[in-house]
């Protein structure tokens, strides 16, 4: 297969000329090319089946032991001014960031297969959705492609007719961290991304073109692509609501996204339209929409089982690709807090051993279609999306943010957003366990300044009346101790109800200067082991906590200069203001 798109003939052929592989493959999506990829696989060790009794149609992919997590320190954003990839990124030229990529990419697909992957980002006929080509020579990347995104001849075909498309050139290089880059040019609309066969490094789709290319576009076109799960909650009386939630990576998104309601709330149910990235844009009626660009779930293994998440460990015993979890004896996956088997080996393929650490890697993922979930709305493949009515921004922070609090306007809700902070987790490369900023959970994601993001996310109340109410939650307060005092999984659905009780105006609050908190008794606690005294302590504001919290966001802002919206440093110093009233 070959394209009648011309400049898009060119480009692979330009990219084969100066990769020169053995030879082209051009993805057409297939159930019978997916087969045909894992087999080959399976014969050359890439995969390995695991127990197809117990869990059809999965295998596991062992990556090199360097090669396990996002690389933020590798990945850069070229623009011409430096300014405008802003503090928030690492900054090239782009004729620097050619010039130190291209001869890493010179012959490198040699003895390789170049696979050329057309995609679409988002349900094939919605005028939200935008498309994409990514070339490489991992046919790990394609099956991971396939299960991620709307992949193949009905994408080409889109982009033929559309002539526009991302450009996300791809090799797995060798794998030598010394010569790995992953490069964004948001004006060419490419991407360049060599030595990682990663996930976010690698399906150029997900993180690189998603969210840093997009985030981009958004916002020179009026809409927001966001780090943000999507779900409905539809309550026993049949109403239902959608909401979009920004948490860090690895802090739960896929958990919450899954939630299974608790036995204590009969009737409610929840559906999910995705658990990493949301596109939102105003529609005609002024009515802001969501939806998911990807169409499958690239999430954390360790920790799922049957109480966190039942929907995920379910959908998880077929039809998906593991990388790095251990296994049993009898070849089934395993990884710490799967509750259920005993390791045999390690993520490593070694013999399990405590001494070498945890059988499944921290950061060890599934890749499954979402159509496996048996929470999956269908509406997650409506070209409208759905009407979102509540963002939700949240962190991991044993304390300062109560359990939940609601902003008391859009502008306000900004500076909740950016003033998010979280630990660190495995799904970078770095220190885990630190508390970084992490605004809107987009630290490691937006592909331009941060001051300008934010000044982006504060038009918005000129393009609407109709935004939705902004909340941010925390489901992991501890005690001096470091006990959790919240449940969490199943039961943060008693959270997001007082969420929708709010955007309906069915419930009162509190107002409190870092914005509205639930009136004692409105989170619904019966059935929960959960003293009165522990809810106040979730719902408390420690004003001293808070004071140093702004303090810091202050600072923070300072090192965006002139940029950070005056608006912004409005929200901070007012809060400031109250906080030294107590
Ligand atoms: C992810 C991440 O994989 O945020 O979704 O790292
Ligand atoms: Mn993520």
């Amino acid at each position: 297969m070959t394209t009648s798109l011309a400049t898009l003939q060119k480009w692979v052929d330009e990219v084969a000329s100066h990769t020169r592989p053995n030879n082209i493959h051009w993805c057409t999506g297939s159930d019978d090319e997916y087969q045909q990829l894992i087999s080959k696989m399976t014969a050359d060790g890439t995969l390995s089946p695991l127990n197809q009794d117990k869990y059809p149609n999965c295998y596991l992919h062992l990556s090199d032991p360097t090669d396990v997590a996002r690389v933020e320190h590798l990945t850069y954003v070229c623009t011409p001014n430096e300014e405008d990839a802003g503090p928030n990124n690492n900054w090239m030229s782009p004729v620097e960031g050619h010039a130190k990529v291209d001869p890493l990419f010179a012959g490198v697909m040699q003895g390789r297969t170049m696979y050329v992957i057309p995609y679409c980002m988002g349900p094939l006929d919605s005028p939200y959705s935008r498309c994409g080509v990514e070339i490489t020579d991992s046919p790990y990347v394609v099956v991971n492609m396939k299960l991620m995104t709307r992949m193949g001849s009905a994408a080409l075909e889109r982009i033929e007719r559309e002539g526009t498309f991302v450009k996300g050139q791809h090799s797995t290089g060798d794998l030598d961290p010394e010569r790995r880059f992953i490069m964004h040019f948001p004006d060419e609309l490419s991407i360049k991304s060599i030595g990682s066969g990663y996930g976010g490094n690698a399906l150029l789709g997900k993180k690189c073109h998603a969210l840093r290319i997009a985030s981009q576009q958004a916002r020179s076109e009026g809409w927001l692509a966001e780090h943000m799960l999507i779900m409905g909650l539809e309550s026993p009386d049949g109403e239902t609501h959608y909401i979009a939630c920004a948490f860090p990576s690895a802090c739960g998104k896929t958990n919450l996204a899954m939630l299974i309601p608790p036995h204590s709330l009969p009737g409610w149910k929840i559906w999910t339209l995705g658990d990493d990235i949301a596109w939102l844009h105003i529609d005609t009626e002024g009515q802001l929409r969501a939806i998911n660009p990807e169409s499958g779930y690239f999430g954390v293994v360790p920790g799922t089982n049957a109480k966190t998440n039942q929907n995920a460990f379910d959908m998880i015993h077929k039809d998906t690709i593991f990388t790095n979890v251990g296994r049993t004896a009898d070849n089934e996956p395993w990884w710490e807090g799967k509750k259920v088997g005993e390791p045999a080996f390690d993520w490593q393929g070694r013999k399990y051993d405590p001494e070498n650490g945890p059988a499944a890697h921290p950061n060890s993922r599934f890749t499954v279609a979402a159509t496996n979930n048996p929470s999956y709305s269908a509406l997650a493949d409506a070209a409208e999306g759905v009407p979102i009515s509540a963002i939700v921004f949240g962190g991991r922070r044993a304390k300062v943010a109560p359990l939940v609090f609601e902003a008391r306007d859009w502008q306000h809700g900004v500076l909740v957003g950016a003033s998010v902070g979280s630990k660190m987790t495995a799904a970078a490369f770095g220190e885990v366990g630190k508390i970084r900023r992490d605004p809107m959970a987009m630290k490691p994601f937006c592909g331009y300044n941060f001051a300008d993001y934010w000044t982006h996310w504060l038009s918005f109340p000129e393009r609407t009346k109709k935004l939705p109410k902004i909340f941010h939650v925390n489901w992991f307060r501890q005690d001096d101790d470091g006990n959790f005092l919240w449940p969490g999984f199943g039961e943060n659905l008693r959270v997001l109800r007082w969420i929708v009780d709010r955007c309906e105006n069915r419930v009162g609050a509190r107002e409190t200067p870092v914005g509205y908190l639930p009136n004692e008794g409105d989170i619904d606690t019966s059935e929960l082991d959960i003293s009165a005294d522990t809810m106040r302590e979730l719902l408390s504001i420690d004003v001293e906590h808070w004071r140093i919290e702004n303090e810091h966001f202050a600072d923070y802002l300072d090192e965006f200069g002139d940029r950070v919206p005056a608006a912004l440093r409005k929200e901070q110093q007012r809060l400031a203001a109250k906080l030294a009233e107590l």
